[in-house]
């Protein structure tokens, strides 16, 4: 066997491993609901990728900027990320329904919405 088997080996034998101490917890724990999903914002060339976006109350959203400068994403009064720096992200768990405009404080013309439901 050489080496590159082995890798993958470990690498089976370790999600396994993985997958057999979930189901224990869950187990252990009864039927829970599935943990609230996380959204995906991309801040790129100076943009918001989706500009728009609707989640549930409890969920999470993070923008991750992809410019090599940084950003902010703030919605008056709601959020403010403050700046994020080049190739970091910021995540936002929201909590209150509403429909929350926001902009890029340093780019004015950035502009996103994050609907809550
Ligand atoms: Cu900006």
């Amino acid at each position: 066997m050489n080496a590159r088997e082995d890798r993958r080996r470990a690498g089976a034998g370790s999600a396994l491993a993985c997958a057999a101490a979930l189901s224990l917890l869950v187990g252990a724990i009864g039927p829970v609901a599935a943990a609230p999903a996380t959204h995906t914002v991309v801040i790129d060339a100076v943009k918001f990728e989706p500009e728009s976006i609707t989640i549930k109350r409890g969920e999470t959203v993070v923008w991750v900027n992809k410019d090599p400068f940084p950003h902010t994403v703030t919605a008056k009064g709601a959020f403010d990320s403050k700046e994020i720096p080049a190739g970091k992200s910021w995540r936002y768990t929201a909590r209150k329904a509403g429909e929350y405009r926001y902009i890029c404080t340093l780019h004015p013309t950035m502009k996103g919405t994050l609907k809550v439901e």
